[in-house]
């Protein structure tokens, strides 16, 4: 069984076993004495499939569940044999009797109160989970103990004129209450210094490394400049930035873009409020040719909150990340950054704002960035297709219409998809095989031919695939309803040059390419693609079976916590949210390793900015197709992702959640080279 499907059956076995404790009682409270004894029967089974449940979870990883081993199962054992031993004879008895007087006997407190309470201790384990989230602390497990022993307390007043002790028992659990939510809610001190807390998460990092001086003191530049007065150790991220001139042989390619709100007329003829990139959806696409110079001046009009570019999938030098309050202050109405990196890297990327960016990418902040390799004369047809969704439509590029076009067959084609949007999209291509030959802007190896496959690319992720135009028409679908690009074959000489992206590929045929589907047919039951396993395997700089200079592990979960002092129900990564999560600090040529661990229920596009990660394992299984570069890895329910890195790119760099709605909810934190500072607050808004 999946981890997935574990964690929804624990779910449900403890729901039940709830349910059957407390309507047990609720039973011999209404003297219903055969009903009670039988569900009393159920709580017993229930809690030892509860039992049975949370160990075989246990197989896919303690992270899955610590809360449950240390709060949740001891609790539900002591508070289960405590009612067993209490209500069980008189029940049984009761049961055997089923009179009036036996009835009776089922009011008793001595009854009642325990079947209640193991009802409660179940619950406690479900708030636990829920509620709180990853891990389990003391602070935590003491409050939730001490709700379910004033319910016990509360329930047995309300049974019995006399509890013996009540008083003591009550200020117990007070006390006990208060010191809970004290340890689970107050940061410790030297927590804030260390971990770098709000808002000095930037200042720690700053001072980081060899100094032990603490800044409490963020936002103050003065204090970073000090930080940074130790022997040439440290670097600004402001320093960090590109070249003012290309390497030799590039050229300069200048691009203007003005964030503006706007309405913006969609291919039918809708109209969409934005905000937009010179007036329009998606912004303006950027091209490139490897070894250019690429510099972008940003101005803003009028978006009140202000806006940066980031360059999404691309290694710039840090300081041209686009990160407000890391790497630069977000550029106000009236103001303006330029942003100068080399297109060292080819392929599909894109760019958006990082500013309240779950907003602003949503109303349409956001462009592609494409850089073709170095003297290869553009061949063929070849599309670049954001897909955005605007008030529920799917929008390709600025169309929510299908993208018509006619090609002549034999044309090599080039469909570059990239997903815009929070949430997974599944793509499918019918009417020819073709073959994804890139992922995330690196091409894969060896990738074989596919016919019916589907295709689902995690929020902020890019395919690119690649055919020969047939001789029939072609259909890319998204989500296996809405037509997205319809190609019709056209008469005419086919486009000359090979199709580069596939050429050297040893295709190895994953599909019979005679099975192609034709254009039209129905999608929704092609099996997905699983990218671990596609492509032909070959030599990777380093593997799971290197030694890393440092081991992250991220565990992704939901529960209350408080970021900046606000109480929000947030999603979080190993039970912080932004900015509480510590900041992942790494050495210049380190090997890095990070694994993220999914144990809630919502889907995590995983994206490091600055880097591109090796993917090593997913829930302990190795790659077993072409070595997969991702930038953005979608982390599912109930998921194990192990991916490396080197540390190759200093400077200061998010490290978060690509549904930017999650990151809004604190799912996102900082990785920082040891001795790099900003001048800047070191908190994001998201
Ligand atoms: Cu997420």
């Amino acid at each position: 069984m999946t981890t997935d499907r574990l964690m929804a059956l624990d779910l449900l076995v403890s729901v039940l076993t709830v349910a059957a404790w407390v309507s047990a009682g609720v039973a011999a409270a209404a003297r219903r004495t055969r009903t009670a004894a039988a569900l009393f029967a159920v709580a017993l089974v229930a809690s030892l499939v509860r039992v049975w449940s949370v160990l075989a979870l246990a197989g896919a990883g303690w992270w899955f569940v610590q809360e449950k081993i240390t709060l949740a199962l001891p609790l539900l054992v002591v508070a289960g044999a405590v009612a067993t031993a209490l209500a069980g004879p008189r029940l049984l008895r009761a049961a055997r009797r089923a009179d009036a007087v036996s009835g009776d006997a089922l009011r008793a407190p001595a009854v009642v109160v325990p079947l209640l309470g193991a009802g409660y201790a179940a619950a406690a384990g479900i708030v636990q989970t829920f509620l709180i989230g990853y891990p389990a602390d003391p602070g935590t497990a003491l409050l939730l103990l001490a709700v379910a022993a004033g319910a016990v307390l509360g329930t047995w007043r309300a049974m019995s004129t006399h509890v013996p002790g009540l008083r003591t028992a009550t200020a117990a659990t007070a006390v006990a209450t208060v010191l809970g939510a004290t340890l689970a809610f107050v940061p410790l001190s030297e927590e804030t210094t260390a971990e770098g807390s709000a808002p000095g998460g930037a200042a720690a990092m700053g001072a980081m490394g060899s100094t032990s001086h603490a800044h409490s003191a963020a936002g103050d530049s003065g204090a970073e400049e000090s930080a940074s007065g130790l022997a040439g150790a440290t670097r600004a991220v402001t320093d960090l930035r590109g070249p003012a001139a290309p390497p030799p042989g590039g050229t300069v390619r200048r691009f203007e873009l003005t964030a503006r709100t706007a309405t913006v007329t969609l291919s039918s003829g809708r109209k969409v409020s934005a905000w937009t990139f010179n007036g329009q959806v998606p912004g303006p696409p950027l091209t490139a040719e490897e070894g250019d110079l690429v510099e972008v001046r940003l101005r803003n009009a009028d978006i009140t909150s202000g806006v940066t570019l980031h360059w999404h999938g691309y290694d710039v030098p840090s300081g041209e990340d686009g990160v407000p309050g890391l790497t630069q202050e977000a550029v106000p109405p009236g103001g303006e950054f330029v942003y100068r990196f080399v297109a060292a890297q080819t392929g599909t990327y894109w760019y958006h704002t990082h500013e309240v960016s779950d907003l602003g990418v949503r109303m349409g902040l956001y462009g592609t960035l494409v850089v073709t390799p170095k003297g290869t004369a553009a061949t063929g047809l070849d599309l670049t297709l954001p897909v955005h969704t605007f008030g529920g439509v799917t929008v390709t590029g600025d169309r929510d219409q299908p993208l018509v076009r006619q090609a002549a067959p034999g044309t090599p084609v080039r469909l570059r998809l990239i997903n815009t949007d929070n949430t997974p999209h599944r793509f499918t291509l019918g009417g020819t095989p073709y073959r994804l030959v890139a992922v995330d802007g690196t091409d894969l190896n060896g990738p074989g031919t596919l016919g019916r496959a589907g295709l689902r690319l995690a929020a902020g992720g890019r395919y690119d695939l690649a055919f020969t135009m047939p001789s029939g028409p072609a259909l890319l679908r998204v989500d296996d309803r809405t037509d997205s690009v319809r190609l019709m074959p056209a008469s005419g000489p086919p486009g000359a040059g090979e199709d580069t992206a596939a050429a050297g590929a040893s295709a190895t045929a994953t599909t019979d390419p005679g099975a192609v589907p034709s254009a039209d047919s129905p999608t929704a039951d092609w099996p997905e693609l699983d990218v671990t396993r596609y492509g032909t395997p070959a030599p990777t700089p380093f593997t799971s079976r290197n030694h890393f200079d440092r081991d992250f592990t991220l565990v992704l979960d939901r529960g209350f916590a408080l970021t900046n002092g606000r109480p929000m129900y947030a999603h979080t990564v190993n039970g912080h949210a932004f900015p509480d999560i510590p900041t992942e600090v790494v050495g210049e040529g380190d090997l890095v390793r990070l694994t993220v661990v999914n144990r809630g229920r919502d889907t995590h596009p995983w994206h490091l900015h600055g880097h591109r990660v090796l993917v090593l394992s997913r829930d302990g299984r190795s790659v077993t197709g072409s070595p997969l570069w991702l930038d953005t890895f979608d982390v599912r329910p109930g998921e194990v992702w192990e991916v490396a890195f080197r540390a190759g790119n200093p400077g200061l760099w998010m490290n978060h959640c690509h549904n930017l709605s999650h990151a809004d909810l604190g799912m996102m934190l900082h990785l920082a080279y040891a001795g790099v500072t900003t001048p800047f607050h070191g908190a994001h808004s998201g």
